[in-house]
């Protein structure tokens, strides 16, 4: 069935272009140049009546649907209400909720607390800062092909120079770079070799007393959906607990049923000290946290974390519905099936072409890894998904990397449809 009115862009969409182009700083980039003027699940609809089918979650948040019914339920039921407050100044209900749920989701059984924040980048930045207040220690551990946001502290956290930190220097200070273990790059090592190899770096370099915290994303996202191999993630985490460093995992981008539990940290029943997380919680809102074992969450001063818009009460009340939008829709069981659905599927597909060189992810959040490490060839595929109407995303350090986060919800006939269009898509290039 074509979901296309018209040539891609649209007239519409051309004009907002043009607009925007006067308007709008261009170091702000948009990978589809189509205007979106409403979405159904699994559907975005642009300005010109073009259906699109939705394979990118606008990058891994809408996991609950778009619009989600539980989600614009609560917004409008709490902005008619009230707006904000500023939970630092006045406090109300929504903020206490939120965190007393992701108290009890995060990974553990032991105490925890709950600070939050607006964005990803904001929320890494708080965990950062907590993990020096409370180890009294400097130096933060993260990982070749990290992606942590773009605030100056993140930009330093995250591996990737173009686009993310070309020009935009000096970054923080106190930041350590090791090897990550990416099973389809590193010659096969194991888990526990490849964290033995990154901790090796840490006791020569760094100083294992100085570390204030090693921050981690269980699966990697902007950097290439990177699943560590087994016993990696558990090696750092039983160093990290000898040596009283805080293991940080930056659940952003896994967190809330994407990989088919709660949180990517539940499959190698990882527990780390601290959790950030953003993107899904909040169905949309921007809305982020940090949560952690009670002790550290607690160890900083009073006054000492929040900002103006944290927990904002309509972000707040939209986190709730999320929240339970994902537990009555059993949406952890909806990324297994998605998995259960995509992976044979890819799998088959790297049989019929050699430009293929790895398939890996984890429910919702799967990826196809092309050998050449160059963006060619995804970029290609992701061209002509795109002129097919289909929002697929690349990621990875190379750029070499197509990557597929539908909404949880997405119907069984739109998913097919749309691996349909990547598989012509992929089998369509050429070297
Ligand atoms: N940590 C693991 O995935 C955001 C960024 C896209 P913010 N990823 C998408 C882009 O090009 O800006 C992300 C993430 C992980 C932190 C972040 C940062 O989250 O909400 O974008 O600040």
């Amino acid at each position: 069935m074509t979901r296309l009115r018209t040539e891609l862009p649209g007239p519409r969409s051309l004009e907002l272009a043009a607009r925007r182009s006067g308007a709008v700083a261009s170091g702000v980039g948009s990978t589809l140049p189509l205007y979106i003027e409403s979405a159904e699940d699994g559907l975005l609809v642009d300005v010109d009546g073009n259906r699109l089918i939705d394979l990118g979650s606008g990058i891994a948040v809408t996991s609950v649907g778009n619009p989600a019914p539980a989600v614009a339920e609560a917004v409008h039921e709490q902005i008619d209400r009230f707006s904000h407050t500023c939970f630092m100044i006045t406090p109300y209900e929504g903020y206490v909720e939120v965190c007393e749920q992701l108290n009890e989701l995060a990974p553990g059984d032991h105490a925890k607390k709950t600070a939050l924040f607006n964005s990803g980048a904001e929320a890494v930045e708080n965990a950062v800062k907590i993990a020096r207040h409370a180890t009294g220690r400097t130096a933060v551990v993260v990982f070749d092909h990290a992606y942590h946001g773009r605030t100056n502290l993140t930009m330093a956290l995250t591996s990737k120079n173009m686009p993310y930190k070309q020009g935009f220097g000096p970054f923080a200070p106190e930041v350590y770079r090791v090897p990550m273990s990416y099973p389809y790059r590193d010659g096969g090592l194991t888990g526990p070799e490849a964290a033995a190899r990154a901790i090796d770096l840490v006791e020569k370099q760094v100083g294992a007393d100085n570390v204030a915290c090693v921050l981690i994303e269980p699966i990697q996202g902007e950097g290439g959906f990177v699943v560590p191999a087994d016993g990696f993630l558990g090696a750092l985490s039983a160093w990290c607990a000898e040596k009283g460093a805080l293991l940080v995992a930056d659940e952003i981008q896994t967190g809330f049923c994407r990989t088919g539990s709660w949180f990517a940290s539940d499959h190698e029943g990882l527990v780390p000290d601290l959790v950030t997380t953003a993107k899904g919680i909040a169905g949309g809102l921007p809305l982020a946290a940090v949560t952690g074992r009670a002790e550290l969450m607690d160890a900083v001063h009073v006054g000492g974390l929040g900002g103006t818009y944290g927990g904002n009460p309509v972000a707040c009340a939209a986190a709730l519905g999320a929240l339970r939008t994902m537990r009555e829709k059993d949406l952890s069981g909806a990324a297994r099936a998605i998995e259960n659905t995509v992976l044979p599927r890819l799998r088959a597909l790297a049989e019929k072409t050699d430009l293929i060189g790895d398939v890996r992810g984890r429910g919702a959040m799967l990826a196809v890894e092309f050998t050449e490490p160059t963006p060619d060839v995804a970029g290609r595929v992701a061209k002509a998904c795109h002129a097919a109407g289909v929002v697929v995303l690349t990621c990875g350090t190379y750029g070499n990397v197509i990557r597929l986060l539908p909404p949880l919800v997405i119907p069984d006939d739109l998913l097919a449809e749309g691996l349909d269009i990547l598989e012509q898509a992929i089998l369509g290039v050429t070297k």
